[in-house]
């Protein structure tokens, strides 16, 4: 208030207030000035990189204008926010979608056009912003979408790595990771050096009488490191709503070097503890659903964490209203346990700074919070050592241990004979040395917690949470199944099948309601309208084979059957059952007389995903890929009847590309072990039918769209438990004979130096098969001869793929955005007049 503009000036002021282009001319009129000044380029040196920098920077301008009326818009109705904290936000590139969102990509195509650039060159010019791993930071990402579409008052708040998710190079058929340096230029961000806020770590607790005689306590003494916020706008789909995405960067407090060491001549010690403090925002843990317990990486959750809620608290305070009222206008979520420490610190900054009761503090906090799990897999649940806690965090520690004891106690009084409850439900797990359980301090300190699919969330009631069911009842406990944006999931990664989709409804009413599609499936016999859009996959297929020409050298026929798993490579989403499908396919075919052979539908099984620097079985699994495509691909007996493909760093960019173009996608899990998936719902959506076991959403998918149009296989996860035991304990264990081949191939040296692949045949073979790929190896090559026959039918494969996409809609983000405002955080939309 203090630094607003006094009222006679105001007038001034606002005749002067731009609201950015909105014609062509006006387009080139920007794009030209930003290229010629802010870049100082001309006519004579401008690459499609500066028309690309231009261009984002006259969006940019636009954007800005109605991300700060929107800001202004949510100060003065005083209502409650939505804080998102998620440690992961994978947001791919800004301009097509900035683009799309204010509804001017046509007139940016034009406008590019005149001075003298095609519009796809352009925008393939943007690095993307890569700041996480999979599955969870993209469910972030469309979050922020579908919040901002909805015009719904709510941030986004993370980490400003300076080296994103690593790029992925296959040199030789390995990995090789090469860093992700993505700041040399970013026209979306903005720093905001006068936000900045002091994070404390170490040091030590002093107790002390405060003024009714009760013992206080203060945390004193430590390092102190400084957190600055750098803005990026997120444009909701055609609304002026523009909410913020606020990134913490880290830098040393004193901001500058150690000056008398530097006078002393001790000039790289100098610097020390400036690197130091930048090193905690400085790279993104690569590790996909697993937790490594690093300090570094325990740091970052507390810097950005401290930060944030130093911000939330803030702009409450600036409303003055009672602290009671805390509840009522802030809903943080927290996007999976990464972010739990905000719990610690929101009741610290009550207790010990803000001076409230404990209980009072407490009733604050847990109505504040809302937890959203996203994994059951036992190494991917966060449990943080106590001694490290203790020295890094030592007044959280104490607060937890109360937290604990407080929950603890009432779990006594309910429970008042079932001691070993007690243990069990402890936030302090008695190891050695102790460890703190996130998941469970998460779900203690949030009034709701939620899955992610519905098997996963009856999966976690009946698993991880079981004892909080019975502790806090049922209702405590929920699920959002996950969604996807359609804007960029069909609109920006598909624009042809978004528009003839468009042209049969009657506009694109459906990219905000998605449920609209249902009306697609009338024309799914109509012979004039399955002509186009098969006419559509086979552009994108066309496409998607340019680019694996462009970057491998193998020319890939459109015409065959596109067969697509791309995600993390993980044992548990088993691209290792794929592989050996594959080889199975090849070894059948090499056996086949000529007649046989003509009755095939060619195949090309495309691969893409990164595995984890430290992963080594996932490396194995990469390298037994390439190494079957290095002999498959080059076997003239075999031709075009299969091609395998590794696509190399797969992100979300790749992924607009690949998406649009599969035939059938594959999301063959080990029941019970994937959450939810998204890139299921990505798939459907973009025409193509999916292969998948029953997890995840995949089962809801298959309710939807219907049974027929899916290829279900394997165990269920209720199963999984038995097939283990077995595979461990069981006296007869036979290998089906068609894997047996596969592993008498791979291991007789057929893909190369056999030694390689050791370890991962005996997985499955000698070590107990955790992922269970022998038991679903049979199903899964008996669905995929189903899949062959299918697609011969191309009339029936056609319908099937219209029929599922119009039965899609309960997939949108913004059904799940709606669903946690309305049973999580109590939130009303702002709607811009
Ligand atoms: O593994 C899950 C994935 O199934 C889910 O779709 C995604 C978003 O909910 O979260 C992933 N979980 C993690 O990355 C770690 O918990």
């Amino acid at each position: 208030v203090e630094s607003s503009i006094p009222e006679p000036q105001r007038d001034a002021w606002k005749k002067h207030t731009k609201k950015g282009f909105t014609t062509k001319d006006e387009f080139e009129d920007e794009t030209v000035r930003h290229i010629e000044t802010t870049l100082a380029r001309s006519l004579f040196n401008c690459d499609e990189l500066a028309a690309y920098s231009g261009t984002a920077l006259a969006f940019r301008d636009r954007l800005i204008v109605e991300w700060n009326k929107t800001q202004q818009r949510q100060t003065f109705a005083d209502q409650k926010r939505v804080y998102y904290l998620s440690l992961e936000f994978l947001m791919g590139r800004a301009l097509d979608n900035a683009m799309l969102n204010v509804g001017l990509k046509d007139v940016a195509k034009d406008g590019l056009k005149d001075l003298g650039f095609r519009i796809e060159d352009v925008i393939s010019q943007e690095h993307d912003a890569a700041l996480g791993n999979g599955g969870l930071g993209r469910l972030a990402a469309c979050f922020l979408d579908s919040l901002a579409t909805m015009n719904y008052p709510a941030w986004g708040y993370a980490l400003r790595y300076r080296y994103g998710i690593f790029k992925q190079q296959i040199i030789d058929g390995y990995q090789v990771e090469i860093p992700d340096y993505w700041l040399d230029f970013n026209p979306w961000e903005f720093p905001r050096h006068d936000v900045t806020v002091e994070i404390q770590f170490y040091g030590w607790v002093r107790k002390y009488q405060g003024e009714n005689g009760k013992t206080k306590a203060s945390w004193e003494g430590g390092e102190i490191v400084e957190a600055v916020a750098y803005d990026a706008p997120i444009p909701g789909y055609k609304t002026a709503t523009t909410n913020n995405l606020r990134l913490w960067s880290s830098k040393a407090a004193s901001g500058e070097f150690d000056f008398q060491k530097f006078n002393n001549g001790e000039y790289e010690s100098s610097v020390g503890d400036q690197q130091r403090a930048e090193t905690i925002s400085a790279v993104l843990y690569p590790n996909d659903n697993l937790d490594r317990g690093k300090e570094l990486r325990l740091k970052q959750q507390y810097f950005w964490c401290a930060a944030s809620l130093y911000d939330i608290v803030r702009r409450f305070k600036k409303s003055e209203k009672a602290w009671s009222a805390f509840p009522d206008m802030v809903a943080i979520q927290l996007n999976d346990t990464h972010p739990t420490l905000a719990i610690v610190e929101l009741q610290r900054i009550l207790i010990d700074i803000e001076a409230l009761e404990w209980d009072e503090a407490w009733t604050i906090v847990t109505n504040t919070f809302g937890y959203t799990n996203h994994t059951v897999m036992p190494e991917a649940l966060e449990k943080w050592s106590v001694p490290l806690m203790q020295n890094l965090l030592p007044r959280h520690l104490q607060i937890i241990y109360d937290i604990n004891m407080n929950f603890l106690q009432m779990v006594e009084r309910k429970f008042p004979k079932d001691r070993e409850m007690l243990s069990r439900v402890s936030i302090i797990e008695e190891s050695q040395p102790k460890m703190v359980r996130m998941a469970y301090l998460a779900t203690i300190g949030s009034h709701k917690v939620n899955g992610v699919a519905e098997l996963h969330s009856d999966l976690i009631r009946t698993t991880v949470f079981r004892d909080f069911v019975s502790i806090y009842g049922p209702d405590k406990f929920t699920n959002v199944t996950n969604g996807i944006t359609p804007r960029r999931w069909l609109h920006q990664a598909n624009p042809r099948l978004s528009e003839l989709i468009a042209s049969k409804l009657g506009g694109y009413e459906f990219l905000t309601d998605l449920t609209l599609l249902n009306k697609l499936e009338q024309f799914a016999d109509d012979k004039e309208f399955k002509k186009e859009w098969q006419e559509i996959k086979y552009a994108n297929k066309v496409r998607l084979a340019q680019h694996i020409g462009n970057t491998t050298g193998i020319s890939v026929n459109p015409k065959a059957l596109f067969d697509i798993q791309v995600k993390r490579i993980h044992e548990y989403k088993r691209q290792q059952l794929n592989i050996l499908g594959v080889i199975h396919r090849y070894l059948t075919i090499k056996a086949m007389s000529p007649e046989e052979r003509k009755k095939l539908a060619p195949r090309v099984s495309i691969f893409g995903g990164k595995a984890a620097p430290g992963y080594w079985m996932a490396k194995t699994v990469i390298h037994l890929v390439c190494s079957v495509g290095e002999v498959v691909n080059h076997d003239k007996d075999i031709g075009d009847l299969l091609k395998v493909i590794y696509i190399e760093d797969y992100n979300v960019s790749k992924a607009e590309i690949i998406t649009p173009a599969s035939d059938i996608s594959e999301h063959i899990s080990t029941a019970g072990t994937e959450a939810s998936g998204t890139s299921n719902m990505k798939f459907v959506l973009n025409g193509g039918l999916i292969i998948g076991t029953c997890d995840g959403a995949n089962i809801e998918i298959t309710r939807e769209i219907g049974e027929s149009n899916i290829f279900l296989f394997g165990n269920l996860a209720e199963d999984v438990e038995d097939l283990r035991h077995a595979h461990t304990y069981g006296n007869s264990f036979t290998l089906d004979p068609d894997l047996s081949r596969v592993f008498t191939a791979i291991r007789s040296g057929t893909f190369g130096d056999a030694a390689r692949f050791n370890a991962l045949c005996n997985s499955i073979v000698d070590h107990g098969d955790y992922y269970l790929v022998s038991d679903d190896f049979s199903s899964y090559v008996k669905t995929q001869e189903l899949v062959d026959e299918a697609y011969k039918d191309q009339e029936e494969w056609v319908a099937k793929c219209i029929q599922s996409v119009s039965r899609m809609g309960f997939f949108s983000s913004d059904r799940c955005i709606q669903e946690y405002a309305d049973m999580i955080w109590n939130v009303e939309p702002l709607v811009p007049q």
